[in-house]
């Protein structure tokens, strides 16, 4: 007896389907060697906004927008709460708030685990005001990432600096409201080259378990050594109740916060197989991108990203369970191991045109974007581009 998932419900977990996109991946980025800007691009919040509108029209399946904090200051007279109006007149909603304690000069040493008390009361103080503006938007996320860290071996006291850490994430977490939650993200290195406060999923876990159910690990996909096991890392968290969320992207390198699904398919179904099968295709796992366009036009890439994960998702969800748990019961490691390469090699591109036209949206997303003629019309009324934040 096989289980293989009806079309009905399949369809229906796709339509249900929620992914967050960065405000900063509609402004110009680039790399360290040269921003190569792009005319058209958003100079204020509220235009990164008109242009999620148009990735969530074409797509239905993008509803969330991420902020970060300052890049996205919203400090005039209505602030952040009308910049929450302003997202839901375009049928969008304020998604998690991203901390930024890693641009400022006095972050050298590190923010909330800086040697200087000084300096990690401005981090902690910058993360205190993250919460006031959740309150404002009505997120429910806060995305915290550490870029402190050291270069060489007795740099700083690697103990006193998880303390440090830990005291400043203890008072987040209490000044968390009943809804809220902490995201901790971990990155393997860079900035720092030697050690990185919060390196890896377990040093995160190990934060969260002491916090509280409140604070919960975010994944964000570019941020392992070559050949990690990512799906095994989300299969861990979600048996915990403990994955948060994923920042998707692709890396060849390292960071590199290319388009998710873009350099490997294969593994970002892998990873959405283990959220079905561990069931976290609900909204407790928020489904983020973290992604910066350089070379590519923004809008289509951000479109085609999400496209990538509902991809992904769609074969996830197709994966024959009834046989596959048959097959491992039995250990016929081949025909276990071939229901899930059948699903992966289903092309459900025909089955989400379906899902499209059936919510009334074009069944493709990248050919309706270019047709709209958006791309053209901001390029006619936008002068003048804002950064993405990165050397803003
Ligand atoms: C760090 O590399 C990171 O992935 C964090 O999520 C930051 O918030 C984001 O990039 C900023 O682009
Ligand atoms: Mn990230
Ligand atoms: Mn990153």
């Amino acid at each position: 007896m096989t289980s293989r998932a009806d079309v009905s419900t399949v369809k229906a977990a796709l339509r249900a389907q929620a992914i967050e996109t960065p405000s900063w991946a509609y402004g110009n980025s680039g790399t360290r060697f040269k921003v190569f800007a792009q005319r058209g691009v958003p100079r204020t919040p509220q235009e990164k906004l008109d242009d999620a509108a148009r990735v969530h029209e074409h797509t239905g399946a993008a509803p969330a927008v991420a902020l970060h904090i300052p890049w996205d200051k919203a400090d005039g007279s209505g602030g952040y709460a009308e910049l929450a109006t302003y997202a839901e007149e375009r049928g969008l909603r304020l998604g998690a708030i991203n901390s930024n304690v890693f641009q400022d000069d006095d972050y050298k040493l590190g923010s909330v685990c800086h040697p200087d008390a000084a300096v990690r009361r401005k981090a902690l103080d910058h993360l205190l005001e993250c919460v006031d503006i959740m309150d404002a938007t009505g997120s429910r996320d806060l995305k915290l990432w550490f870029s402190d860290g050291t270069n060489y071996p007795g740099q700083d006291d690697i103990r006193a600096r998880q303390d440090r850490l830990a005291q400043a994430l203890s008072a987040v977490y209490e000044r968390l409201g009943d809804h809220q939650r902490m995201l901790l993200e971990y990155k393997l290195f860079e900035p720092a080259f030697y050690t990185m406060d919060v390196p890896d999923w377990g040093t995160a876990y190990a934060h969260c378990l002491k916090l509280g159910e409140k604070a919960q690990v975010v994944v964000d996909t570019g941020h392992h050594a070559p050949g990690t096991n990512i799906e095994f890392i989300v299969a861990l968290l979600l048996r915990e109740g403990r994955l948060g969320g994923f920042d998707f992207n692709s890396r060849f390198y390292a960071d590199d916060d290319l388009m998710a699904g873009a350099a490997d398919p294969f593994q970002l179904f892998r990873i959405m197989y283990e959220v079905v099968r561990g069931g976290g295709l609900t909204s407790e796992v928020a489904f983020m991108l973290d992604q910066c366009h350089n070379i590519e036009a923004k809008i289509p890439a951000i479109i085609r990203s999400v496209m990538n994960v509902q991809e992904a998702t769609a074969k996830a969800l197709l994966v024959d369970a009834g046989a596959l748990a048959e097959a491992q019961a039995s250990g016929d490691v081949l025909a276990a191991n071939a229901v899930l390469m059948d699903a992966y090699n289903t092309d459900v591109r025909p089955l989400l045109a379906e899902v499209r036209e059936e919510r009334g949206i074009d069944p493709d997303p990248v050919a309706a974007y270019h047709r709209s003629g958006w791309a053209r019309k901001i390029v006619d009324e936008r002068v003048g581009g804002a950064q993405a934040g990165w050397g803003a």
